[in-house]
């Protein structure tokens, strides 16, 4: 069942990027170490309930420890790029209510230096929908437009003092989902939603969820005006947002399903870059929501973003639901955007179905995302923030098989594939960071999904490379040397 590649390293442009991805609260554990506050994961996780495993992050794969070991895996990889965040609480641990955690700065600046003396891009991220847990308490977090200034204030820390080194820099990891999962069925912090919409009813899941969008794009637009003006000119990086990108396929030939798969794109991923790149929300959006969709005035978004960060796993149907009845069942639920979502037709799935219950393979949908964006966007830069295969952690899961990851290879292979045909067609990709470095805590599923091309035991937190880490390192180049041309000057910051 192997796949063959249609591509090696030369049909991919030059300085292309190369990375495996991380978040903070995913990887750091070390949730109280060295002044660091609380975030709002913290508080979620830390609530019986909320992880399926009741598992959390206190302690994930201890890399704010390990991340000297990790950066020699990386050098091993060959990696020119490695993608994580920064913990906003270990920096501000009551955001601008409170001093700067100069610790929290230390850690991320010897990091940052470790990363770049190994010749790897630091490709960082502001929030991965973490929060010091203050701004939620003290004024509701994104539901606020006070987050705004709170935003703009740590982003300029960031900048000042990392920004000589770090040439790309992510505002928020994917505002859509953080919106969607905190907000429509609460699954995320904090947590909220309207009773009909899932296990809360602290919310409103048909307004908050475009209200928290609203101030994640004017916060994004915030920082990066500041970066644009104060900083851009002297450090010469780049910024931009990530998006979580599902591709929607037409249910079937019927216009009106195929107007549902383009309200679904709207819907999902174009709510987030149509307002930056373009100025507006999109007109399917606004024409269904009315008044729900909140407005810009004339100068909030002016200059838009120097790239696009597209995290894309999988792919959908959508199912007219705006002219046809629609009946929701198990898998198939009905949105906002009067679409339903399916991954099945006639009894056949969109494309192999995985451990993951919405991660389906289909790799035509990374190169349908990538020539969609480069249309819609006039071929705006973009990177491949995350990709990446999750299998299920089983209590009886040998660690032969979660190291022989065919299936991750497999995975990898047909979407850098669908990659190159993207960048055959002038689609401007400039990098490809696969989710993820190592297994990790994902989310609301604690431990029970692995994602990384490493191995993780989580009770000794010893890092094996599994089979996808041994084909990454050998597609790679190995001991090229990597420019760094855009790199002004190393400083060793002291404190
Ligand atoms: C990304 O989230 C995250 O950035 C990363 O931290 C995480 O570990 C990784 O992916 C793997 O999950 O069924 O409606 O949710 C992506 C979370 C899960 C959001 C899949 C979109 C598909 C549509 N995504 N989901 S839905």
């Amino acid at each position: 069942s192997s796949f063959e590649a249609n591509y090696n390293l030369s049909s991919f442009p030059r300085n292309f990027l190369f990375g495996t991805a991380s978040s903070s609260y995913q990887f750091e554990g070390a949730y109280l170490a060295d002044g660091k506050g609380l975030s709002n994961w913290d508080t979620f996780s830390h609530t019986p309930g909320n992880i399926v495993d009741g598992s959390n992050g206190d302690i994930a794969v201890d890399h704010y420890h390990l991340y000297l070991k990790d950066v020699e895996l990386m050098e091993y990889l060959g990696i020119n790029t490695y993608r994580f965040s920064i913990s906003w609480a270990r920096i501000l641990p009551k955001g601008r209510f409170g001093n700067v955690n100069f610790a929290g700065i230390k850690h991320y600046d010897k990091f940052i230096n470790s990363l770049i003396e190994k010749g790897i891009q630091p490709f960082v991220s502001l929030t991965h929908y973490d929060m010091p847990q203050e701004l939620e308490d003290r004024y509701g977090g994104w539901l606020s437009p006070q987050i705004q200034k709170d935003f703009a204030y740590y982003a300029s820390i960031c900048f000042k003092y990392y920004g000589d080194r770090v040439k790309y820099w992510v505002t928020i990891n994917e505002p859509n989902v953080a919106a969607i999962r905190g907000y429509r069925s609460g699954i995320y912090p904090p947590a909220r939603c309207s009773a009909s919409f899932g296990n809360c009813s602290s919310g409103d899941s048909e307004r908050e969820p475009f209200i928290v969008a609203h101030n994640m794009i004017l916060s994004h637009s915030a920082a990066l005006n500041l970066y644009r003006s104060k900083y851009q000119d002297k450090q010469k990086g780049n910024i931009g947002i990530a998006i979580n990108a599902v591709w929607y396929e037409p249910f079937s030939n019927s216009s009106h399903d195929k107007l549902a798969a383009q309200r679904a794109l709207s819907f999902y991923m174009n709510w987030i870059l149509d307002p930056i790149i373009l100025g507006h929300y999109p007109k399917e959006m606004k024409d269904i929501l009315g008044c729900l969709l909140p407005e810009f005035s004339d100068d909030d978004l002016k200059n838009g973003l120097d790239f696009i960060g597209i995290n894309h796993y999988t792919s959908f149907y959508a199912k007219d639901c705006l002219h046809s009845k629609c009946v929701q069942g198990p898998g198939i639920t009905k949105t906002e955007g009067y679409y339903l979502r399916t991954a099945i037709k006639n009894n056949i799935p969109i494309g192999e179905p995985t451990a993951v219950d919405w991660l389906y393979v289909y790799p035509e949908g990374m190169e349908k995302t990538l020539t969609y964006l480069k249309n819609r966007y006039n071929n705006t830069p973009m990177f491949i923030t995350e990709n990446g295969f999750g299998v299920m952690n089983q209590p009886d899961s040998s660690i032969y098989s979660l190291l022989n990851d065919d299936k991750r290879v497999e995975y990898m292979t047909s979407y850098l594939d669908a990659l190159v045909s993207a960048i055959r067609q002038g689609a401007d990709v400039r990098g490809y960071i696969a989710w993820s470095f190592l297994d990790n805590f994902e989310w609301s599923s604690g431990y029970t999904i692995r994602f990384g091309l490493y191995h993780v035991d989580y009770k000794t937190l010893k890092r094996t490379p599994k089979s996808s880490a041994k084909w990454y390192k050998h597609f790679l180049p190995h001991n090229e040397p990597i420019s760094l041309c855009n790199i002004s000057k190393v400083v060793i910051f002291v404190n």
